[in-house]
């Protein structure tokens, strides 16, 4: 998986009565969770993102459904397909992501690191390349 990206495995509990997955912070996630947001309702051709984040850190869960994810740096591109409730996939800063191909019905929660604030997008790609050439390229991450 790329720089600053993983998949979590969260516990899963399974009982005869259905599934119970729970998320405790700095336990499951590697942050303190002051935010969470849910998005539903996406048209299947609908794409979402295109940005990356400066300092925030999230993790994002489908709840239902399935999502895909696209991830880039300025030097790797990687697809994920989320479609498991008990995986959570971690996203840290400087990483540009796009999401697609939502399934009818889909549920994307996200767990995120800080208060919302529109200071912390760069919703620019060139821009973003240009902010994060130097954590990529000068610091030999080849991940
Ligand atoms: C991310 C991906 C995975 C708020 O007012 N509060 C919030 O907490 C959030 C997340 C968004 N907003 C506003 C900002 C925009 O006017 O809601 C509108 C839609 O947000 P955006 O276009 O950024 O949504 P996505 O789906 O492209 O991106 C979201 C998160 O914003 C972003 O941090 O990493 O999900």
């Amino acid at each position: 998986m790329m720089y600053n990206c993983a998949l979590l495995k969260f516990k899963d509990i399974v009982s005869n009565d259905g599934h119970l997955t729970s998320i405790e912070e700095r336990i499951d996630v590697p942050f303190i969770i002051k935010r969470i947001y849910y998005i539903t309702g996406v048209a299947q051709d609908a794409e979402r993102g295109f940005h990356a984040h400066k300092t925030l850190h999230q993790v994002l869960i489908c709840l239902n459904g399935s999502i895909k994810i696209r991830l880039k740096t300025p030097i790797k591109e990687e697809q994920i397909k989320l479609n498991d409730p008990s995986v959570g996939l971690y996203i840290g800063p400087l990483i540009w992501r796009e999401m697609f191909d939502f399934t009818k019905g889909s549920v994307l929660l996200v767990a995120a690191s800080d208060h919302y604030s529109e200071d912390d997008y760069i919703r620019d790609y060139n821009l973003y390349l240009d902010e994060a050439k130097d954590t990529f390229l000068s610091h030999s991450i080849h991940e």
